[in-house]
């Protein structure tokens, strides 16, 4: 996988490294490194960085001015020698996608369970990995570039976003020594924490709050979950909410559900027991997917639908 990848990446001489929608810690943070390691590795490759959003205002810090991350609506559709997409797949670049299927070779690095390698022409997957950055770093490794610390402290970025500061089951030894290396760069452990996930905007906080009011409890309080309108959530970041629905005791599956317009509702779950998340997604909606214990999908209806709907499918792995 890592030696195709790498061909692919050597060979090109324009790459496009686009983000999935919903721009996180992660996928920021592996874009801006897989940036930077391709700019000394093959300094001659003209790269650029697509996402359908604008980057979020919290990880405007790990942009390199030199690299900027563009609105894809806004730039014309060009066809690249390789396109990559990271931490995501494929199937979730929104406006994005054009772009993706416009280049010569497509590729895609990811930790995610449901990532499906016939999808592209190169694939570096590996969903053991606690992080798509840890990954990166692997290719770093293989491409012989130096840790310098602004690599470092992208690599750093998507590993604390996604293991929540090495909470979760996917923190392993070769985690915590990715993350001892990075460390040893001099890059500044609280303030990237601080930064890219202790920091939360007001309106978040006061969304929180309402969510929590509004919890509602299941199947003898083993699922607990919330739902939040339209209104309510325009122009709040919602990322991470869900996550305080599920460490409460007793409780092993958490669900917020956002109502977007037009019936359509975001559906985010989480695990820490045997519900396999990214299976009841995709048991939901076809374009669902994640990893066993974080997963989500964007579903037709009403929040009251896709609640029974989730609620009778997590019953069923529950037995
Ligand atoms: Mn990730």
């Amino acid at each position: 996988m890592i030696h195709g990848l790498t061909r692919a990446f050597s060979e090109a001489r324009s790459l496009l490294l686009i983000g999935p929608l919903d721009l996180d810690g992660d996928a920021v943070g592996a874009i801006a490194a897989v940036a930077r390691a391709v700019s000394v590795r093959w300094p001659d490759c003209h790269v650029r960085i697509l996402a359908d959003e604008v980057l979020p205002a919290r990880y405007r810090f790990l942009e390199d001015p030199a690299q900027p991350f563009l609105q894809a609506a806004e730039i014309p559709v060009e066809p690249a020698d390789l396109a990559v997409v990271l931490d995501g797949d494929p199937g979730r670049l929104g406006t994005a996608t054009a772009h993706f299927q416009a280049a010569r070779k497509r590729a895609m690095i990811d930790h995610h369970k449901t990532a499906e390698r016939d999808e592209v022409d190169e694939a570096l997957l590996d969903p053991l990995a606690a992080s798509t950055t840890e990954l990166v770093l692997q290719l770093c490794d293989h491409w012989g570039v130096p840790l310098d610390r602004p690599l470092a402290a992208a690599i750093y970025a998507g590993l604390v976003f996604d293991t929540h500061v090495f909470r979760y089951r996917l923190t392993r030894p070769p985690t915590l020594r990715a993350a001892a290396r990075l460390m040893e760069t001099g890059i500044d452990h609280a303030f990237l924490v601080e930064r890219v996930l202790l920091d939360q905007p007001m309106s978040k906080v006061r969304l929180r709050g309402r969510m929590l009011d509004r919890m509602q409890v299941e199947l003898e309080g083993r699922l607990v979950w919330a739902a939040l309108d339209e209104a309510e959530c325009t122009g709040v970041e919602t990322g991470g909410l869900v996550d305080d629905l599920v460490f409460i005791e007793g409780t092993e599956v958490g669900m917020l559900l956002v109502e977007r317009a037009a019936g359509r509702v975001k559906l985010s779950l989480r695990s820490r027991g045997g519900v396999d998340c990214a299976r009841v997604a995709q048991a939901i909606a076809a374009s669902g997917g994640g990893h066993a214990r974080a997963a989500g999908a964007t579903v037709e209806g009403t929040a009251a639908e896709v609640a029974t709907r989730v609620l009778v499918e997590v019953e069923r792995q529950l037995g």
